[in-house]
């Protein structure tokens, strides 16, 4: 495979780096894409060095498959001409998600809907992902009906601008803000931009994406997101209410036998997923796993995961890797 990493030297593209090396992904030629102050800076890639390009240079190189990490605006412009080009983009931003003719993808959920025909395939948000990748095995078993969610977010969501603030803000010394207000000490309640619903779109996205991950719309999904100082992974706090009744051993077996899930969750031990133990992790993590004794069929439970991994990097080479095998590229 000619892959094609767009957005190379950001926060995601070295993690997609890192995976793609560290799952032994079958790259004969690795083409990083960045945009043009960083074209002709070397990239090391497994024992070799790779030239920095820039999209259009990308394009004419042909590769088969483009992982993009580059922002919304990047992909709306640039993935229809990467695609036009029989390029099979699997793209981390915003950008396609919710349209309805581009496939929105979890491997372990959904990996069936794909085709050889869809040549932009997106990414879902990181929050979403790991909360999705809870919520399925348990819709199926129990049917889900609604679901309420807080999110402790980490600051590499942002990217390297925010992970900088909060290190100036730790050493007291003055310098960009990628936030509106300090992060270090402080628990922000607004990530990505205000809708005038007054959720954020991270919220939103929350909502919606589950929605079409699952393929049902009838589960209603409320969320509250945070930013707060940490940087190894997103934490989730998921009141899950359910159709049907369930046995909360059950429902920890259930998760236990999931593929990409670990259960960490044994209260004489103190056992409980956090995200300086998840951080460089592929799995998703979940513990706190109890009734809600307030409300009938309603579970209450705790889920982290590296936003940068299986919310980004692992779960967009983890589609490739589900091209490749079902050989649906090219
Ligand atoms: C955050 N979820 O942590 C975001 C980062 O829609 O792909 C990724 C934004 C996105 O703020």
């Amino acid at each position: 495979m000619r892959v094609a990493v767009v957005g190379a030297t950001g926060m995601v593209g070295e993690v997609m780096l890192n995976v793609l090396a560290e799952r032994n992904f079958p790259v004969t030629e690795l083409i990083p894409v960045a945009s043009e102050k960083s074209v002709g800076k070397e990239i090391a890639f497994k024992d070799k060095k790779y030239k920095v390009v820039n999209l259009q240079t990308a394009v004419e190189m042909k590769p088969d498959v483009a992982l993009f990490s580059a922002g919304g605006e990047t992909s709306l412009e640039w993935a229809p001409k990467f695609a036009e080009a029989g390029i099979t983009v699997v793209d981390n931003s915003s950008a396609w998600r919710m349209d309805p003719t581009k496939k929105l993808v979890v491997p372990e959920i959904n990996a069936n809907v794909l085709t050889k025909n869809d040549k932009i395939i997106a990414n879902p948000n990181c929050s979403t992902i790991q909360l999705v990748m809870a919520l399925a095995p348990l819709h199926k078993e129990y049917t889900i009906k609604r679901v309420v969610v807080s999110t402790y977010q980490s600051i590499t969501g942002t990217g390297v601008k925010a992970v900088q603030q909060l290190e100036n803000e730790y050493n007291g010394v003055k310098g960009e803000m990628a936030y509106k207000y300090q992060i270090h000490k402080n628990a922000i309640p607004h990530c990505d931009s205000f809708l005038d619903n007054g959720y954020t779109k991270e919220e939103m996205k929350l909502t919606n994406e589950t929605m079409k991950i699952l393929d049902d719309d009838t589960i209603k999904v409320t969320a509250t997101a945070v930013r707060i100082p940490v940087v190894g992974g997103h934490s989730e706090a998921v009141n899950i209410e359910f159709e049907n009744d369930f046995d909360v051993n059950k429902v920890r077996a259930i998760l236990q036998n999931t593929p990409g899930i670990m259960v960490q969750d044994n209260l004489d031990t103190f056992t409980y997923p956090m995200p300086l133990y998840a951080q460089n992790k592929n799995e998703v993590f979940v513990g706190r796993i109890r009734r809600d004794e307030s409300q009938e069929n309603t579970l209450n439970m705790w889920i982290v995961a590296d936003n940068l991994r299986k919310g980004a990097a692992t779960n967009t080479i983890q589609i490739a890797e589900y091209l490749l095998q079902n050989n649906l590229i090219g």
